[in-house]
């Protein structure tokens, strides 16, 4: 007889969809607190100054405990559009990734290019460590005022670009703060999914 095991990434697999594979990787789609995720990292939506704050910095610093921001001192700071790694302090997560997002202005400032480099950084700075899950907030989407339906586009469209390209990680898994920011993620997965489609058809052409 089956036997039921623990959940392999902690308590949040339980409100785990698995909104879809590519190649050998699950990306998730949860609403929660990032703090209590069990991913071998999760992710910080720092500033580049690696100051502290408030929003999911604030909480994973607080969760963490003071180690982190030793580790963040140390290294000084992060440009825009990149991300810096330190050990998890009390966390669960044994890394924490500090990635930096940009201040969102009006779309014309490269935001979108930062946006998607802040998560490709995280994603290649966790292949360097060896890791096999990542557990990403919306990067900024709270102090500093993305639009939320734009940067889940990015969010989701970096990732699945990486992974296509990449081997090594089994989950990624984005926590969302709030239903309706879930939603949006949710809604931009089936849109991502259609577009594809609609582009394979016009790639086969009439009649394949
Ligand atoms: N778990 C998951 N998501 C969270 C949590 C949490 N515990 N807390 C907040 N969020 P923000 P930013 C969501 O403002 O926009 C800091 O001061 C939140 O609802 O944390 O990148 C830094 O030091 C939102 O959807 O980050 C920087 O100065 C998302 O996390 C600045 O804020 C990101 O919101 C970075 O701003």
């Amino acid at each position: 007889m089956p036997t039921l095991s623990r959940p392999a990434y902690g308590e949040s697999s339980k409100r785990t969809a698995v909104e879809r594979t590519i190649r050998n990787t699950i990306i998730s789609l949860v609403k929660g607190d990032i703090t209590h995720e069990q991913t071998d990292a999760i992710v910080n939506a720092a500033n580049a100054r690696l100051a502290g704050g408030g929003g999911v910095d604030g909480a994973i610093h607080r969760a963490g405990g003071p180690e982190i921001m030793e580790a963040c001192r140390k290294i000084g700071g992060c440009p825009t559009g990149s991300a810096v790694i330190t050990a998890g302090g009390r966390l669960k997560a044994r890394f924490v990734i500090h990635a930096v997002g940009p201040v969102y202005s009006d779309g014309r400032h490269g935001e979108d290019r930062l946006l998607s480099g802040a998560y490709a950084a995280s994603l290649e700075l966790a292949l360097q460590h060896d890791l096999h899950s990542i557990a990403f907030p919306a990067i900024s989407t709270g102090i500093y005022g993305y639009p939320i339906d734009k940067a889940a586009r990015i969010a989701l469209e970096t990732v699945a670009g990486f992974l296509r390209a990449r081997d090594g990680l089994t989950l990624v898994r984005f926590v969302l703060f709030s239903d309706s920011d879930l939603a949006v993620y949710r809604q931009t997965v089936q849109q991502i999914a259609g577009d594809r489609e609609a582009q394979d058809r016009r790639t086969r052409g009439p009649g394949d």
